[in-house]
């Protein structure tokens, strides 16, 4: 075995006999009660799920392993001569549970780039799906045709001991990561730079060898797919993609199928599409007023046009965060390092002055704060990659990092088949007048 699974391996063994300890002594304490509104509104809050690799926390953001944004972008390996930390780093983390060091990260990068190489039928795929089908509808077929080259898949059907899955899904976990930025650089170049394909570079790392090959030879463009691929990674387990792929994962659906459930999830406008619909929402509200710099007063007026019309602001909310989401804050440092003048981001930031109190004066918005997907829209513009509909390819190539490593401990930790209860409202109805007879 590598020294990445080695090390894996021995972490999930000692927190299997940990979570076994845990459960023999303390199984039965309650976490929490669930009352029928949560039951009813989208679960909202309720504990229900153990995900190893991250932890999010309302007001200060996500921590991978324990340590935030800030403190990744300090303390995880770099590119030589870069300062944005390298996902191949965070993805040990996440695996491993430890800081990696170089050494660590750059294994995993040669690791990535020795198994990258794409098979002609995933091609022949997506060039039979029309030029026009969403670039996220080309990935999730992409991911599926992969499937084929599933180990877990075929040692389940040659028949393997419960004791083993982990190994395999492992095994996928690394191929698939390692295939994703030539399939999503495919897409890009075969719809938007007529099919003209840009070939692999094997001495790059994961990030500037997908910049690469999209056609992105900057260096800070690179710097900035290396921070892109790590902010998006993860955000604890009940985010549609990372609860969706923990969820297929659990019927043993190996990781191919499972990644392309969570992608399917990432493709919907209240999650990741909403970085696309931010900037579609920018533009039309350039075209509207006629004005590439519009002013704080007409953003505000705007922002108030778009409740009215009972659609949501994208890039602006979150189902658990109650501040500005880090992720937002990562990109804004980035911006004023590498391209501080830059219109559509001074326009972002006009928004993050003004948007937060029109929306928490509605009354209702928990979050009137800005995520992830507010700022990174207009940081892959700056560059030059203006085509929205693909941004949601690019939050998904870095999605695959924390769900498939928290696949990996899902099948090391022996999860079982998810599957909660659900009840119906005749039942509910019956609930309440049986619970208040009770009480009388
Ligand atoms: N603009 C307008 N209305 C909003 C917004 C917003 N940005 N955020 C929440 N609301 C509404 C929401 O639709 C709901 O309305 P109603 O009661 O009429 O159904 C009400 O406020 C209460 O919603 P919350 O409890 O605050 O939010 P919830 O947890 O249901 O949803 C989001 C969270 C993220 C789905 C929601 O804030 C939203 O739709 N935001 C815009 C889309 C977006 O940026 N999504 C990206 C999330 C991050 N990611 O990458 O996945
Ligand atoms: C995410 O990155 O998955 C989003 O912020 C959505 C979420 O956490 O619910």
């Amino acid at each position: 075995m590598g020294y990445v699974k080695d090390s894996f391996k021995l972490k999930a063994d000692e927190q299997a006999k940990e979570i076994k300890a845990l459960i023999d002594q303390h199984g039965n304490k309650k976490l929490e009660d669930v009352t029928l509104a949560q039951a009813y509104q989208g679960m909202r809050g309720i504990t229900g799920l153990v995900t190893e690799t991250s932890l999010l926390d309302a007001n200060e953001g996500i921590r991978f392993r324990g340590y935030s944004i800030p403190e990744l972008r300090e303390r995880l390996p770099k590119a030589e001569g870069g300062s944005e930390p390298l996902p191949e780093g965070l993805f040990y983390l996440m695996l491993v549970g430890e800081v990696p060091t170089q050494e660590h990260a750059e294994h995993v990068s040669a690791t990535w780039a020795r198994r990258s190489h794409v098979p002609n039928y995933v091609f022949d795929v997506i060039e039979a799906l029309p030029i026009a089908t969403h670039p996220m509808t080309q990935f999730c077929a992409a991911i599926i045709a992969l499937q084929n080259e599933s180990k877990f898949a075929k040692a389940y059907h040659d028949g393997i001991n419960k004791k083993e899955y982990w190994n395999y899904v492992y095994e996928d976990t690394m191929t698939l990561i390692a295939r994703l930025p030539r399939v999503a650089a495919y897409i890009y170049r075969r719809k938007y730079k007529n099919g003209e394909h840009i070939q692999p570079d094997g001495m790059l790392d994961w990030s500037a060898n997908f910049a690469h090959m999209m056609g992105y030879n900057d260096e800070s463009f690179k710097e900035l797919m290396r921070l892109y691929l790590t902010i998006h990674a993860d955000h604890e387990g009940g985010n549609v993609s990372a609860h969706a792929t923990h969820l297929v994962g659990s019927a043993l659906s190996d990781p191919y199928l499972s990644f392309a459930a969570g992608m399917t999830g990432l493709a919907g406008p209240l999650h990741g599409l909403a970085n696309q619909e931010v900037i579609r929402w920018i533009d039309e509200m350039y075209a509207e007023l006629d004005n590439n710099s519009p002013s704080k007063e007409q953003i505000a007026e705007y922002i108030k046009k778009t409740l009215l019309a009972g659609k949501v602001v994208p890039g602006y909310g979150h189902a658990v965060l109650r501040k500005t989401d880090p992720r937002f804050t990562a990109q804004m440092e980035f911006a004023k390092k590498h391209c501080s003048d830059d219109n559509m981001i001074q326009t972002v930031w006009n928004i993050y002055e003004v948007a937060p109190a029109i929306l928490e004066s509605t009354g209702k918005i928990k979050n009137p704060w800005p995520n992830v997907d507010a700022h990174s829209g207009a940081l892959l513009k700056h560059y030059g990659l203006v085509e929205e509909d693909f941004y949601t390819v690019l939050f998904g190539v870095s999605r695959a990092l924390g769900v498939l490593a928290s696949l990996c401990w899902d099948r090391a930790l022996g999860f079982p088949i998810e599957r909660p209860k659900s009840i119906t409202t005749e039942w509910v109805k019956k609930f309440i007048k049986e619970s208040e007879k009770a009480a009388s």
